[in-house]
């Protein structure tokens, strides 16, 4: 049975005609305010976005059954999928401890690192996340500047023989091995066009790196990207709701000259 995340996504998306994921990266040394921020920022600007993703500025001060699921609880009244920035890269046994502590806490999602591999890598996450239905995102080029050392390499791959991207060789296993959808850094246009000749319509590009990152978001639109990851622009801006409206306006209109 194919999981379900990818059509929760598809019908939030078309729900509020957003295509932005919120990064809701609220930082403060006082856990107490980045609950109240999170809970705040979230009330003013769901209207524009079709997804939440939580990272470590939340899941370490707050606790991920403590505030973190307080916060998911809210998304869930609002019909707003969420997803862990956790990049789960560790060995199965941990792997799997990992997803199912995330989707029990009430994730819809998470983030995972291809870097380990299939079998006692990845694999046990794929499997808790067809149990309990939900989803698993691989990174597959990242946004920052040294993404090329890690993500661009030209790598021998034993089985074809060949030197290839290592990217191209994760975008085919997001593909093999059935995810949900790829990162891939919206700063890097050329690599979301490459990754999405490969990917089609059937794994989809989520690009953070918009913004504060440099990334262009017509560019990114244009050359693949289905969700567009934001979060300093929105969260540290004057105005969260106006910022997220623009962004998810600029998105729509560069969807249409598509
Ligand atoms: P911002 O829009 O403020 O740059 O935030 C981007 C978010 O996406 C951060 O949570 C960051 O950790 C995450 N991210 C990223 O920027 N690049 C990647 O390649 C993968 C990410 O998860």
């Amino acid at each position: 049975m194919p999981r379900r995340f990818k059509s929760l996504m598809e019908e939030s998306e078309r729900k509020r005609d957003s295509r932005i994921v919120l990064a809701l990266d609220v930082v403060d040394e006082d856990p107490e305010r980045i609950l109240l921020k999170s809970m705040s920022i979230i009330d003013r600007v769901n209207e524009y976005i079709c997804a939440i993703k939580i990272n470590f500025h939340l899941i370490l001060p707050l606790g991920l059954f403590g505030g973190v699921r307080k916060i998911l609880e809210r998304a869930r009244e609002l019909g707003l999928p969420t997803i862990a920035d956790c990049k789960a890269n560790d060995i199965g046994s941990t792997n799997r401890l990992i997803a199912e502590n995330y989707f029990r806490a009430g994730f819809d999602a998470l983030i995972a690192n291809p870097f380990v591999g299939w079998e006692d890598g990845l694999q046990p996450i794929f499997e808790v996340a067809d149990k309990m239905e939900r989803g698993v995102i691989l990174l597959t080029y990242m946004s920052h500047k040294a993404s090329s050392e890690g993500y661009g390499q030209n790598v021998y791959e034993a089985i074809s023989g060949k030197i290839r991207p290592q990217y191209v060789i994760f975008a085919e296993k997001s593909l093999l091995w059935g995810a949900d959808g790829v990162i891939v850094g919206a700063t890097y246009p050329e690599r979301i066009r490459g990754i999405y000749n490969i990917l089609g319509d059937s794994v989809p590009i989520y690009s953070p790196g918009v913004g504060a990152q440099g990334g262009d978001i017509r560019m990114a639109v244009l050359s693949g990207s289905r969700y567009l990851i934001v979060g300093r622009s929105i969260i540290e801006a004057d105005d969260p709701s106006k910022s997220a409206r623009s962004i998810r306006d600029i998105v729509n209109e560069a969807r249409k000259s598509d």
